[in-house]
Protein backbone atom coordinates (compact mmCIF):
# COMPACT_ATOMS: atom_id res chain seq x y z
CA UNK A 1 0.00 0.00 0.00
CA UNK A 2 2.81 2.14 0.27
CA UNK A 3 2.34 4.59 -2.41
CA UNK A 4 -0.80 5.81 -1.32
CA UNK A 5 1.01 6.59 2.64
CA UNK A 6 -0.61 9.62 3.67
CA UNK A 7 0.65 10.47 7.64
CA UNK A 8 -1.97 10.26 10.16
CA UNK A 9 -2.36 13.52 12.11
CA UNK A 10 -6.00 13.49 12.57
CA UNK A 11 -5.17 13.90 16.77
CA UNK A 12 -2.11 15.76 16.36
CA UNK A 13 -4.03 18.88 17.66
CA UNK A 14 -5.59 19.39 20.57
CA UNK A 15 -9.50 19.32 20.09
CA UNK A 16 -12.97 18.88 21.11
CA UNK A 17 -12.29 14.55 20.84
CA UNK A 18 -15.56 13.50 18.83
CA UNK A 19 -17.07 10.01 18.41
CA UNK A 20 -14.01 7.83 16.15
CA UNK A 21 -15.79 7.17 12.91
CA UNK A 22 -14.75 5.73 9.58
CA UNK A 23 -15.11 8.71 7.66
CA UNK A 24 -13.37 10.20 4.97
CA UNK A 25 -10.28 11.72 7.19
CA UNK A 26 -9.81 8.17 8.86
CA UNK A 27 -10.06 6.54 5.17
CA UNK A 28 -7.37 8.87 3.75
CA UNK A 29 -4.60 8.04 6.51
CA UNK A 30 -5.65 4.32 7.27
CA UNK A 31 -2.73 2.69 5.84
CA UNK A 32 -0.57 4.76 7.59
CA UNK A 33 -2.55 4.90 11.02
CA UNK A 34 -3.18 1.11 11.18
CA UNK A 35 -0.25 -0.11 10.78
CA UNK A 36 1.88 2.55 13.39
CA UNK A 37 -1.05 2.06 15.89
CA UNK A 38 -1.21 -2.38 15.68
CA UNK A 39 1.35 -4.40 16.61
CA UNK A 40 2.43 -7.09 13.69
CA UNK A 41 -0.03 -5.86 11.46
CA UNK A 42 1.70 -6.69 7.95
CA UNK A 43 3.02 -9.81 9.73
CA UNK A 44 -1.07 -10.93 10.38
CA UNK A 45 -1.75 -9.70 6.94
CA UNK A 46 0.45 -11.73 5.09
CA UNK A 47 0.28 -14.51 7.13
CA UNK A 48 -3.97 -14.57 6.72
CA UNK A 49 -2.70 -14.89 2.89
CA UNK A 50 -0.62 -18.19 3.96
CA UNK A 51 -3.43 -19.33 5.74
CA UNK A 52 -6.25 -18.78 3.35
CA UNK A 53 -3.97 -20.69 1.33
CA UNK A 54 -4.19 -23.65 3.40
CA UNK A 55 -7.59 -23.31 3.73
CA UNK A 56 -9.42 -22.34 0.78
CA UNK A 57 -11.21 -24.76 -1.57
CA UNK A 58 -11.75 -25.26 -5.47
CA UNK A 59 -15.03 -23.00 -6.14
CA UNK A 60 -15.41 -21.74 -2.78
CA UNK A 61 -16.53 -18.37 -1.26
CA UNK A 62 -13.44 -16.16 0.84
CA UNK A 63 -15.28 -13.45 2.93
CA UNK A 64 -13.03 -10.68 4.22
CA UNK A 65 -15.05 -8.78 6.78
CA UNK A 66 -14.56 -5.42 7.58
CA UNK A 67 -12.52 -5.19 5.05
CA UNK A 68 -10.99 -1.33 4.78
CA UNK A 69 -9.03 -0.61 2.27
CA UNK A 70 -8.93 -4.59 0.87
CA UNK A 71 -5.75 -5.01 2.91
CA UNK A 72 -6.64 -8.91 4.23
CA UNK A 73 -7.90 -9.36 0.01
CA UNK A 74 -5.19 -8.80 -1.22
CA UNK A 75 -3.04 -11.01 0.63
CA UNK A 76 -5.44 -13.48 -0.07
CA UNK A 77 -5.93 -12.94 -3.58
CA UNK A 78 -2.20 -13.25 -4.16
CA UNK A 79 -1.72 -16.47 -2.24
CA UNK A 80 -4.27 -18.65 -3.12
CA UNK A 81 -3.87 -21.56 -5.34
CA UNK A 82 -7.39 -22.89 -5.29
CA UNK A 83 -8.93 -22.61 -8.23
CA UNK A 84 -12.12 -19.68 -8.91
CA UNK A 85 -12.93 -19.08 -5.75
CA UNK A 86 -14.48 -15.73 -4.82
CA UNK A 87 -13.06 -12.76 -2.15
CA UNK A 88 -15.67 -11.11 -1.38
CA UNK A 89 -14.54 -7.75 0.90
CA UNK A 90 -17.36 -5.91 2.87
CA UNK A 91 -17.56 -3.00 5.17
CA UNK A 92 -20.04 -0.40 6.44
CA UNK A 93 -18.04 2.83 5.57
CA UNK A 94 -18.58 4.27 2.37
CA UNK A 95 -15.67 6.56 2.62
CA UNK A 96 -13.87 2.70 2.90
CA UNK A 97 -15.28 1.18 0.50
CA UNK A 98 -14.71 4.00 -2.15
CA UNK A 99 -10.84 3.82 -1.23
CA UNK A 100 -11.18 0.36 -1.39
CA UNK A 101 -12.09 0.25 -5.07
CA UNK A 102 -9.23 2.18 -6.21
CA UNK A 103 -6.57 0.43 -4.37
CA UNK A 104 -7.87 -2.66 -6.07
CA UNK A 105 -7.39 -1.67 -9.20
CA UNK A 106 -4.04 -0.01 -8.38
CA UNK A 107 -2.85 -3.17 -7.11
CA UNK A 108 -4.48 -5.57 -9.64
CA UNK A 109 -5.41 -8.46 -7.45
CA UNK A 110 -4.80 -11.77 -9.32
CA UNK A 111 -8.44 -13.56 -8.23
CA UNK A 112 -11.41 -11.61 -8.36
CA UNK A 113 -12.27 -9.52 -5.30
CA UNK A 114 -15.78 -8.11 -4.88
CA UNK A 115 -16.37 -5.41 -2.53
CA UNK A 116 -19.45 -4.27 -0.82
CA UNK A 117 -20.52 -1.57 1.01
CA UNK A 118 -23.22 -3.32 4.00
CA UNK A 119 -23.63 -4.09 7.45
CA UNK A 120 -21.38 -6.93 8.10
CA UNK A 121 -24.53 -8.49 10.87
CA UNK A 122 -26.78 -8.71 7.57
CA UNK A 123 -24.22 -10.14 5.75
CA UNK A 124 -25.18 -13.78 4.27
CA UNK A 125 -22.13 -15.96 4.50
CA UNK A 126 -22.69 -19.00 2.00
CA UNK A 127 -20.30 -21.88 0.83
CA UNK A 128 -16.97 -20.50 2.57
CA UNK A 129 -14.19 -22.39 3.04
CA UNK A 130 -12.78 -19.27 4.72
CA UNK A 131 -14.19 -16.00 6.37
CA UNK A 132 -11.29 -13.66 8.30
CA UNK A 133 -12.32 -10.20 10.14
CA UNK A 134 -8.97 -9.07 11.12
CA UNK A 135 -9.71 -6.11 13.73
CA UNK A 136 -13.63 -5.64 12.78
CA UNK A 137 -15.76 -7.94 15.35
CA UNK A 138 -14.50 -5.21 18.62
CA UNK A 139 -16.88 -2.90 16.50
CA UNK A 140 -19.85 -4.94 16.94
CA UNK A 141 -21.68 -4.29 20.20
CA UNK A 142 -21.34 -6.82 22.18
CA UNK A 143 -24.76 -8.47 22.56
CA UNK A 144 -24.36 -9.11 18.74
CA UNK A 145 -21.28 -10.77 18.61
CA UNK A 146 -22.45 -14.41 19.28
CA UNK A 147 -24.66 -14.36 16.40
CA UNK A 148 -22.78 -12.52 14.07
CA UNK A 149 -20.38 -15.85 14.79
CA UNK A 150 -23.08 -18.50 14.82
CA UNK A 151 -23.92 -17.09 10.93
CA UNK A 152 -20.63 -17.22 9.93
CA UNK A 153 -20.59 -21.09 11.42
CA UNK A 154 -23.63 -21.65 9.74
CA UNK A 155 -21.80 -20.31 6.29
CA UNK A 156 -18.73 -22.30 6.57
CA UNK A 157 -18.08 -25.60 4.48
CA UNK A 158 -16.51 -28.21 6.35
CA UNK A 159 -12.84 -28.13 7.48
CA UNK A 160 -13.92 -23.89 6.87
CA UNK A 161 -11.63 -21.66 9.12
CA UNK A 162 -12.75 -17.91 10.66
CA UNK A 163 -9.94 -15.88 11.34
CA UNK A 164 -10.32 -13.39 13.69
CA UNK A 165 -8.25 -10.69 14.96
CA UNK A 166 -8.77 -8.29 17.95
CA UNK A 167 -7.28 -6.33 20.47
CA UNK A 168 -7.79 -8.28 23.93
CA UNK A 169 -8.30 -7.32 27.38
CA UNK A 170 -6.05 -9.69 29.91
CA UNK A 171 -7.90 -10.95 32.66
CA UNK A 172 -5.73 -9.14 35.48
CA UNK A 173 -5.47 -5.74 36.28
CA UNK A 174 -2.13 -5.50 36.34
CA UNK A 175 -0.84 -7.58 33.55
CA UNK A 176 -3.88 -5.61 31.32
CA UNK A 177 -1.97 -2.45 32.55
CA UNK A 178 0.95 -4.17 31.23
CA UNK A 179 0.35 -4.70 27.64
CA UNK A 180 -1.45 -1.23 27.92
CA UNK A 181 2.05 0.47 28.34
CA UNK A 182 3.82 -1.54 26.03
CA UNK A 183 1.24 -1.33 22.91
CA UNK A 184 1.86 3.03 23.89
CA UNK A 185 4.98 2.75 23.80
CA UNK A 186 4.64 0.75 20.68
CA UNK A 187 3.03 4.13 19.76
CA UNK A 188 5.06 6.44 21.03
CA UNK A 189 8.26 4.49 19.12
CA UNK A 190 6.48 4.91 15.82
CA UNK A 191 6.00 9.27 16.45
CA UNK A 192 2.62 9.66 17.91
CA UNK A 193 2.59 12.01 20.83
CA UNK A 194 1.10 11.86 24.55
CA UNK A 195 -1.74 14.16 23.25
CA UNK A 196 -2.44 11.55 19.87
CA UNK A 197 -2.46 8.76 21.84
CA UNK A 198 -4.74 10.23 24.54
CA UNK A 199 -7.01 11.88 22.54
CA UNK A 200 -7.26 8.47 20.11
CA UNK A 201 -7.84 6.73 23.05
CA UNK A 202 -10.88 8.62 24.03
CA UNK A 203 -12.55 9.05 21.04
CA UNK A 204 -12.13 4.73 20.91
CA UNK A 205 -13.93 4.97 24.54
CA UNK A 206 -17.28 2.94 23.74
CA UNK A 207 -17.21 3.08 20.08
CA UNK A 208 -13.84 0.02 20.56
CA UNK A 209 -15.23 -2.78 23.13
CA UNK A 210 -12.68 -5.32 24.08
CA UNK A 211 -12.84 -8.90 25.07
CA UNK A 212 -10.26 -11.25 26.99
CA UNK A 213 -9.40 -14.52 25.25
CA UNK A 214 -11.38 -16.52 27.35
CA UNK A 215 -14.55 -14.75 26.27
CA UNK A 216 -13.50 -15.05 22.35
CA UNK A 217 -12.61 -18.85 23.13
CA UNK A 218 -15.99 -19.71 24.42
CA UNK A 219 -18.19 -17.54 22.22
CA UNK A 220 -16.46 -19.57 19.11
CA UNK A 221 -16.96 -22.93 20.87
CA UNK A 222 -20.69 -22.09 21.74
CA UNK A 223 -21.45 -21.31 18.20
CA UNK A 224 -20.07 -24.85 17.12
CA UNK A 225 -16.12 -24.57 16.39
CA UNK A 226 -13.98 -27.38 17.49
CA UNK A 227 -11.03 -26.13 17.77
CA UNK A 228 -9.79 -22.51 18.61
CA UNK A 229 -5.87 -21.38 17.85
CA UNK A 230 -4.25 -17.83 19.14
CA UNK A 231 -1.57 -18.13 16.37
CA UNK A 232 -0.55 -14.69 16.83
CA UNK A 233 0.01 -12.04 19.91
CA UNK A 234 2.14 -9.24 20.25
CA UNK A 235 0.99 -6.96 23.44
CA UNK A 236 -2.68 -6.73 23.51
CA UNK A 237 -3.29 -7.45 20.24
CA UNK A 238 -3.60 -10.92 18.89
CA UNK A 239 -5.46 -13.18 16.01
CA UNK A 240 -6.96 -16.80 16.05
CA UNK A 241 -8.09 -19.05 13.30
CA UNK A 242 -11.09 -20.80 14.88
CA UNK A 243 -11.43 -24.21 12.91
CA UNK A 244 -15.17 -25.84 11.98
CA UNK A 245 -14.41 -29.87 11.72
CA UNK A 246 -17.78 -31.31 9.98
C1 LIG B 1 -7.56 -4.53 7.61
N1 LIG B 1 -9.69 -5.53 8.25
O1 LIG B 1 -6.93 -3.58 7.09
N2 LIG B 1 -20.19 -3.77 9.15
C2 LIG B 1 -19.20 -3.66 8.25
N3 LIG B 1 -18.01 -3.09 8.52
C3 LIG B 1 -17.81 -2.61 9.76
C4 LIG B 1 -18.81 -2.69 10.75
C5 LIG B 1 -20.04 -3.29 10.42
N4 LIG B 1 -21.03 -3.40 11.30
N5 LIG B 1 -18.34 -2.11 11.89
C6 LIG B 1 -17.08 -1.68 11.62
N6 LIG B 1 -16.77 -1.99 10.32
C7 LIG B 1 -8.98 -4.27 8.03
C8 LIG B 1 -9.00 -3.39 9.26
S1 LIG B 1 -10.65 -1.73 10.71
C9 LIG B 1 -9.81 -1.96 12.20
C10 LIG B 1 -10.36 -3.28 9.87
C11 LIG B 1 -9.36 -0.73 12.88
C12 LIG B 1 -15.52 -1.72 9.60
C13 LIG B 1 -15.05 -0.27 9.68
O2 LIG B 1 -15.71 0.56 8.76
C14 LIG B 1 -13.55 -0.42 9.43
O3 LIG B 1 -13.24 -0.25 8.07
C15 LIG B 1 -13.24 -1.85 9.88
O4 LIG B 1 -14.49 -2.46 10.21
C16 LIG B 1 -12.35 -1.92 11.11
O5 LIG B 1 -7.06 -5.66 7.82
O6 LIG B 1 -9.45 0.37 12.35
O7 LIG B 1 -8.86 -0.91 14.09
Amino acid sequence: MKGFVIKDTLYAHPQKVAKFEFDENVAEVFPDMIERSVPGYVTIVDSIGQMANRYATEGSNIYDLGCSLGAVSLSISRQIQAKECKIIGIDNSEAMIERCKLHLKAFKAPCEINVLCQDILQTEIEDASVVVMNFTMQFIAPELRAELIANIYRGLKPDGVLIISEKLRHDTEDGNQLLIDLHHEFKRRNGYSELEISQKRSALEDVMLIDDFATHKKRLTDAGFDDVVLWFQCFNFASMVAIKQK
